[in-house]
């Protein structure tokens, strides 16, 4: 009966693992998505959409959005200095179409870009980046 628990233990432990051969470590990035569009512009609120990509390329279903904003196209291309928006969606499959209602708050001009990310935190090349001059 003891040797039985240290198994069981033994088998909890390995399954949690996550270099355990049977599951190998997700090293594919979700694909870059290159149809970020500014589709609606109201007193409050920011209107975007894009098509969903995937965890594995153009496969499955990725885990996060990192949407953000800079006041120059420079900074937002370098990605830490650009600020973190809230209200992007939680990824639907690939291929699906993606919307997000952001507050609007922003001051002119004003820069967007998307990543997206999966469970292991590979995450995508930057996407398009969307402007908003005035
Ligand atoms: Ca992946």
């Amino acid at each position: 009966m003891k040797r039985l628990i240290i198994f069981l233990a033994g088998a909890i432990l390995v399954s949690s693992c996550h270099n355990d051969p049977l599951r190998p470590t997700d090293t594919t990035r979700p694909a870059r998505i290159d149809d970020l569009s500014l589709d609606s512009i109201r007193a409050e609120y920011l209107y975007f959409s894009w098509t969903a990509s995937g965890d594995d390329g153009e496969k499955g279903k990725a885990t996060y959005y990192d949407l953000r904003s800079a006041a120059d196209s420079s900074t937002l291309m370098n990605w830490g200095g650009a600020i973190q928006i809230q209200g992007e969606p939680v990824p639907a499959i690939y291929g699906s179409h993606e919307i997000a209602a952001i507050p609007n708050s922003f001051s002119f001009p004003r820069y967007f870009a998307v990543k997206v990310s999966d469970e292991s935190t590979n995450t995508s090349p930057i996407s398009n980046i969307v402007s908003l001059l005035q």
